[in-house]
């Protein structure tokens, strides 16, 4: 099974941090190849960031749709592009937002988010309530760690991520902890030890969920929201984007 992850932002370096941990979680026939687009903002970390993103993100799913990949994680908390890009792919596409907050909600009746700058916080909330998630998301915690930040030696981002995980389960009286950025994924194993309540990243969980669709063979319905953009010309940067 051929799962391509992209990574919306084009940061190389988180790239491959997300591509490694998604190896590690998959299983022994899944191939994960992790991408990112060769055009949008560094880090996605507004609105703007994240409409800027999606050209490219949907570039990705193009060429992994011609390279015959047979699913798609979009490795980026907002989940931006999500359902666009699910219109073009043959293949399920899942974020990792939507993936994290369906698992947690399976083992546990609350969680809470943590994540990166707190203007991200909105944008994880309309998550949550697209989602039916509204709930069981307890609430929304901001780090205050720029996405960049987490992989820049000596920020402490691990320690800064506990003590924003601690005091989100003390605050909260949540019962797991959903991670809000996919720069986080390789803290998950060791924040879990240390604060003893399930902690999902949705990297893993995403790479999960499609293995699992992959397995029962669905896919995408064609048939309503999501079925394939009609034809039409596209002027200017965007010419390359009309489909046939
Ligand atoms: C993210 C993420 O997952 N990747 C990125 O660039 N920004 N999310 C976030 N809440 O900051």
């Amino acid at each position: 099974m051929d799962i391509r992850i992209i990574n919306p932002n084009t940061t190389a370096s988180m790239t491959a941090l997300i591509g490694r941990c998604a190896q590690a979680a998959a299983a022994s026939g899944t191939r994960i190849t992790a991408v990112s687009p060769k055009m949008g903002p560094a880090s996605i970390e507004s609105h703007y960031d994240e409409a800027l993103s999606v050209p490219g993100i949907l570039e990705e799913i193009r060429h992994g749709e011609r390279d015959g990949a047979d699913a798609y994680v979009i490795a980026c908390f907002g989940d931006p592009g999500l359902y666009a890009a699910r219109e073009l792919a043959h293949g399920p596409v899942i974020g990792i937002a939507e993936a994290a907050m369906h698992m947690a909600s399976l083992i546990g009746n609350s969680f809470s988010v943590v994540t990166t700058l707190e203007r991200t916080c909105g944008m994880a909330w309309h998550l949550a309530e697209r989602y039916g998630m509204r709930h069981a998301c307890r609430n929304v915690h901001a780090s205050e760690l720029p996405v960049l930040d987490l992989e820049k030696p000596g920020s402490n981002a691990r320690g800064i991520i506990l003590e924003a995980c601690r005091s989100a389960l003390v605050q909260d009286r949540s019962e797991c902890i959903v991670l809000g950025c996919a720069g986080m994924a390789d803290l998950c194993e060791d924040l879990t030890a240390e604060l003893g309540v399930p902690v999902i990243d949705g990297v893993v969980a995403a790479v999960k969920l499609v293995e699992a669709l992959v397995g029962m063979r669905l896919s995408t319905s064609k048939h309503g929201d999501w079925a394939r953009p009609l034809p039409k010309p596209y002027t200017g940067l965007l010419a390359p984007f009309a489909l046939a």
